[in-house]
């Protein structure tokens, strides 16, 4: 495919998953509203349409906790209750919390990772970038700017109450990256209690069930809930109570990222100083934090395991948190690419091309088809590739574009592919995919207007 078809293939699948005001994450799989693949989209939507990309974000936000959480999902009410579990059914107790939105259950009580500051920056900067709807983004910023303060503010102090830096998470799906190694050891930990009767609706849509996770995971993922749904989704409760409870430095990283985003947004809207204080400290601490979960033989960061007290060794895509998060050290940063370029990450001669597998082919729980233990996402390249630009790395950032873009050509705009034979996995037309395809490939041609 030329890079105009894939323009006009992503184009076309953002709309085709549009629902008005928001955009499903894929056709049948995901029918609802996810939260970071919303942010992801809108970062996309925005060479198409300005307003549409910041409605997007509207959209999410009007669901938005009273204590500032985004909720992981928006579930859309007209969606079949046979197309996705855990629907909106499953979480209506939660709806009886104090800080859920008011109405009926349309929100899951979780979260996911905190991209939404740069989505919003994002949208004004490519407004300024095309001379068009920049007064609209401005307005847009102000709107969204309290909304991302309090989502920020809730994930530095009910999400760290110790000051770590670093966020909690209570479930392997606010870390966006299910059924990743990152998780197994802590999640083998969990001793699961009465599950209430299931039945795996993702495996209509994908019917391999190796490409997605585990009986056994799904076991814990839904014990979880039930857990998080007792708890009255009460972060200081689940701190107490649940048996998952683990610091994100995937999240972390992203959350240092979305800070530096957010003082930008600031300056635009005119924030009070001691706002941009706050947001400062934050950004310290959650460098700091980061630093504390380095792990030297690795040459990776690891997440923490608060109820064991200990690491999570696994080699993976998260790993990277350092490098996402900007500005460490020279020695740390060149640790990193060597790390990315080495025969663990994209240096593996058996790989289709050199972009990174979500998890290392070397670490044991890799699984070549399987979601989130082996396949490579292209919307994890955009992060990384992005994070190298904005390290200075610009011509390792420019080749990850150009083999996720051959990835891409293949016009499938999977959720994810498997990394030795570049096989399209999981579901197709996958909305963040083409988000990212568009945001890579509409820029390039920004950049070549006169
Ligand atoms: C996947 O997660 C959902 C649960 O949230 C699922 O498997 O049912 C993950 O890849 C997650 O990161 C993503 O946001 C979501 C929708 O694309 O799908």
């Amino acid at each position: 495919m030329r890079p105009e078809d894939i323009i006009a293939r992503a184009a076309g699948v953002l709309r085709e998953n549009d629902m008005g005001e928001w955009t499903r994450a894929s056709p049948t799989l995901y029918p609802h509203q996810w939260s970071w693949d919303s942010a992801f989209i809108a970062i996309g939507l925005v060479h198409l349409d300005t307003g549409r990309a910041a409605g997007e974000l509207r959209t999410l936000l009007e669901y938005q906790w009273k204590n500032g959480k985004i909720p992981h999902i928006v579930f859309n009410p007209e969606a079949p209750p046979e197309s996705y579990f855990p629907g909106p059914e499953h979480w209506a107790s939660a709806a009886d919390t104090p800080d859920a939105p008011p109405g009926p259950a349309l929100t899951s009580g979780l979260c996911q990772p905190p991209v939404h500051a740069i989505a919003a920056r994002h949208i004004l900067r490519v407004a300024e970038a095309r001379d068009r709807d920049s007064a609209e983004a401005r307005e847009f910023l102000e709107e969204v700017y309290p909304k991302l303060l309090a989502w920020h503010r809730y994930l530095a102090t009910a999400r760290d109450p110790e000051g770590s830096g670093l966020v909690t998470i209570y479930h392997p799906w606010e870390s966006g990256t299910d059924n990743s190694p990152r998780w197994t050891s802590a999640l083998e930990r969990v001793e699961v209690g009465e599950v209430p009767d299931y039945e795996r609706l993702d495996l209509d849509h994908i019917p391999d069930p190796a490409e997605r996770p585990t009986g056994y995971e799904y076991d814990r993922f839904i014990w979880l809930v039930e857990v998080i749904k007792h708890a009255g989704c009460d972060d200081a409760v689940l701190h107490r109570t649940s048996p998952f409870l683990a610091k994100d430095v995937l999240a972390s990283a992203i959350l240092v990222r979305a800070n530096e985003a957010l003082l930008d947004v600031a300056e635009v809207v005119g924030a009070p100083g001691k706002d941009r204080a706050l947001i400062w400290a934050w950004i310290e601490r959650g460098r700091g934090g980061l630093d504390e979960r380095w792990d030297s033989e690795l040459g990776l960061c690891l997440d923490y395991d608060l109820r064991a007290g200990e690491p999570l060794a696994a080699r993976t895509i998260a790993g990277f948190a350092p490098l996402i998060a900007g500005a460490g050290s020279n020695d740390r940063l060149e640790t990193l690419l060597r790390v990315l370029d080495s025969h663990d990450f994209t240096g593996n001669p058996d790989l289709c091309r050199p972009l990174p597998p979500s998890t290392s082919p070397d670490d044991p729980g890799f699984l070549p088809r399987s979601y989130w233990r082996g396949p490579v996402w292209p919307v994890m390249n955009w992060l990384l590739w992005w994070s190298l630009e904005s390290s200075g790395q610009r011509k390792r950032a420019a080749r990850l574009k150009g083999n996720a873009l051959a990835q891409l050509s293949d016009g499938r705009f999977g959720e994810y592919y498997e990394p030795f034979t570049g096989e399209a996995l999981g579901s197709d037309d996958q909305s963040w995919t083409a988000a990212v395809a568009l945001d890579w490939l509409a820029a390039e041609e920004m950049s070549e207007k006169p």
